[in-house]
């Protein structure tokens, strides 16, 4: 088969539903034969972050790979924020390539889109992915194809492939399937029962859910598990949104000070915390009170579990937790754990909105008419989703680049086919929101909730003052017409509520609300985290 069916075939066989991509001319060989092979769909977006963005979210969403597909230089380069992102938050992003063809890179000649050297690309995303493989030899592509896709998917991070445009049409082996890596079970077992032994002593035991949970597709069997453990169980921030489906005693997401109190007390007074795929980051843990522990602390991460003194390699979350749910025993009672309590019922009256209000509505519209996947940007929204009810969430909780939010709901919704609630701020909305407009070609229809307060207030919130947090009011609602969706700008709950419902009774087009907001009004989530980080960082 061709080279690029290979690949492409390698991708369908690990999951991959859709390429997301933007071509260019060293990219359209390999763009006309997935379009003709049809072996994967193809959507198409307007600017490579997007692209990077909405095949981060796929990926993300069903625990699978996700595709961004982009010619070479002006098209990768523009990617780099969105793959350093999928990076370090253990996205399973693949990010191909196309590249100038081995004759005319041996040409002498400066190429368009080259930087300092013709690896210089190559260079580049050696320092944001897990793995980077150049396609330049028929013989070996097979293989590198099978390392590069496996260690994205073993890694849960992005992987880098590159095909120089003269290599898509050569002949190839098809590409192995996937191989898991050998594991050893009497040392994951040994693991597992030092973990309970662990738990058993505990007064307090609590069990905090990370992202690997979700990155690994481990929601149920992590339910099964606590549903006999009988533990309260939390979720760290950057994992808000996991076991939204699951059956499981959640008692609500970890912020220390900017959370609740009873989540912040159930993990920094637990004497036998255990945390399962959770990355140690400073918007995880960095609002604490005082530093969690880490004695107390059993951590499995990265394929690893660290105790306080001693560590056991090569321990993969599964089987972890596989040889948990075997000898696990009740240490507690599920039914004491309480249920989150988040705001429901909002008056819809003629008074301005808040961000909390807006929550509000949208647990209000959840109860009605069922529960939605919600991609948020950063900006008070993410903030203020912590108030919606647990629901699939993608959001970038420790990278916190803003840009994502439209572009993830895209990249739900090609992945998924479900409608997505996207949450985005108007500074964030200013960046990437133009992708809305690639809606009506591929009948995707998006409820959107723009937080507008002329404003990037979180940065105001940081820093009280100074002018350039000002935005002009660029009138967002009046925008969506021609773009394909439909437009409604709002100023008080009534409205709100209304343009809520209107939204959902009509799937034909996607829904942008503009939520007029008062500079200055911000969540009471994200007050406290400022607050917090602000105390912890000694900035004044
Ligand atoms: C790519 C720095 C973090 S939050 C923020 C900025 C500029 C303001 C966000 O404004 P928005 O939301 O979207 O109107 P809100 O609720 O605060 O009003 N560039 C990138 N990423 C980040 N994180 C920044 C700058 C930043
Ligand atoms: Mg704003």
């Amino acid at each position: 088969m061709l080279l690029a069916e290979a690949l492409f075939t390698a991708l369908k066989d690990r999951g991959a539903t859709e390429v997301i991509g933007i071509p260019g001319d060293f990219a359209l060989p390999y763009f006309k034969i997935l379009e003709d092979s049809k072996i994967l769909p193809l959507y198409t977006l307007s600017h490579e972050p997007g692209v990077g963005f909405a095949a981060d979210a796929a990926g993300r969403f069903n625990s699978k790979l996700g595709v961004a597909a982009v010619t070479y230089g002006a098209g990768a380069l523009n990617m780099v924020n969105p793959v350093a992102q999928a990076y370090v938050e253990k996205s399973p992003l693949v990010v191909i390539s196309g590249a100038p063809g081995k004759l005319e890179s041996q040409r002498g000649l400066g190429l368009h889109h080259q930087v300092k050297r013709i690896d210089s690309q190559f260079k580049i995303f050696e320092e944001i992915t897990c793995a980077q493989v150049v396609l330049d030899d028929a013989q070996t592509a097979p293989k590198l194809i099978a390392e590069a896709l496996d260690t994205c998917l073993i890694q849960s991070r992005p992987v880098y492939i590159e095909v120089p445009r003269d290599m898509v049409a050569e002949e190839v082996e098809p590409v192995a399937p996937y191989v898991a890596p050998e594991k050893d079970m009497d040392a994951v077992r040994a693991c597992a029962e030092e973990i309970l032994e662990h738990l058993r002593a505990a007064k307090q035991p609590c069990l905090m859910a990370g992202v690997e949970i979700r990155r690994f597709g481990l929601e149920d069997k992590l339910a099964e598990l606590t549903s006999i453990l009988g533990i309260p169980v939390v979720t760290s921030f950057m994992a808000r949104g996991i076991l939204a489906d699951a059956d499981a005693p959640l008692l609500g997401t970890y912020l220390g000070l900017a959370g609740t109190e009873d989540v912040r007390k159930a993990v920094e007074q637990s004497d036998g915390l255990l945390m399962l795929g959770v990355i140690l980051c400073d918007t995880n843990f960095g609002v604490s009170k005082r530093e969690i522990d880490m004695r107390a602390t059993v951590h499995a991460f990265d394929r690893a579990v660290n105790f306080g003194h001693h560590t056991y390699p090569n321990v993969p979350l599964s089987a972890l937790i596989e040889a948990l749910i075997e000898i696990a025993e009740p240490l507690g009672d599920a039914k004491k754990v309480p249920a989150p309590n988040y705001p429901k019922n909002l008056v819809a009256d003629d008074s301005a909105i808040t961000p909390t209000n807006i929550a509000c509505a949208v647990n209000d519209m959840f109860a009605k008419h069922g529960r939605m996947p919600i991609a948020s940007d950063m900006g008070d929204c993410l903030f203020t989703a912590m108030d919606i009810e647990n629901t699939a969430l993608i959001a970038p909780g420790y990278y916190a680049s803003m840009g994502p939010g439209v572009p993830a709901g895209l990249g739900i919704q090609a992945t998924s086919g479900q409608r997505p609630l996207i949450m985005v701020g108007d500074g964030a909305f200013q960046m990437t929101g133009w992708e809305l407009g690639n809606c009506r070609q591929y009948g995707w229809n998006p409820i959107v909730l723009l937080f507008n307060n002329r404003s990037w207030e979180m940065l105001r919130t940081f820093q009280p003052g100074p002018d350039y947090h000002d935005l002009d009011d660029w009138g967002f609602a009046k925008m969506a017409e021609p773009m394909g969706g439909h437009g409604t700008r709002v100023s008080t709950k009534k409205e709100l509520v209304k343009a809520l419902e209107a939204a959902v009774q009509d799937t034909s087009r996607f829904h942008l609300i503009e939520v007029m907001l008062e500079r200055g009004e911000i969540s009471q989530t994200l007050n406290r985290f400022v607050n917090a980080v602000k105390r912890l960082s000694g900035v004044k």
